[in-house]
């Protein structure tokens, strides 16, 4: 009875896992400055950049909006409370050019936590899955395609692996208030 308490207590306190997507599908296609999810805030290192439906795979994905001409390069901001050591995305184009593609974390004083590169080959008409492990935990991520062309590339299904340390709502709270309750009243009948 004790240890069922305490078990239950402690679910009550724990942080709490999760894995998130972020996959476009409920946004409406146009420009944006930037897109609010659920645990995560993108922006892009141009003024705005484009949802659009003409992905490669054929969802909503994201592409900088002034295409080939400039430079690309995005950034998804994790809310305070959520703490992520796993990145991945899909990254790809209509088999047009070769893109070099960066991918880096940083942590909350701004430094380098993790990168990769990869290079999506000009045979390549769809998308291929990217993905980042830090072992110090990710404030933001950027990612970006490189010369000859940036910004000529489609992004899509970024995910991540999270712990969220949020304060624990109203309910929980009760619901530890219930389980302190019951270990009070458990060690009372001991006696
Ligand atoms: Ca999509
Ligand atoms: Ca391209």
């Amino acid at each position: 009875m004790l240890k069922k308490t305490l078990a239950v207590l402690l679910a009550g306190i724990c942080v709490s896992s999760f894995a998130d997507l972020i996959n476009f599908e409920s946004v409406a296609t146009g420009n944006y400055a930037s897109l609010a999810f659920e645990n995560a805030v993108l922006t892009s290192d141009n003024s705005t950049f484009e949802v659009t439906g003409s992905a490669p795979w054929g969802s909503n994905s994201i592409i900088n909006n002034t295409h080939n001409m400039n430079t690309d390069g995005f950034t998804l901001t994790f809310d305070s409370d959520v703490l992520v050591n796993t990145v991945s995305l899909t990254v790809g184009d209509y088999a047009q050019d070769s893109d070099p593609i960066f991918l880096t974390a940083y942590d909350i004083n701004n430094v380098l936590v993790g990168s990769t590169t990869y290079t999506i080959p000009e045979s390549l008409n769809g998308g291929v899955e990217l993905s980042l492990s830090t072992v110090s935990e990710i404030a933001y991520f950027k990612f970006s395609s490189g010369n000859p062309y940036p910004g000529s590339v489609y992004w899509d299904n970024i995910s991540f692996n999270a712990t969220s340390s949020s304060v624990p709502e109203p309910a929980s709270l009760s619901f530890i208030g219930f389980g302190l309750l019951a270990l009070a009243l458990n060690f009372r009948r001991k006696k």
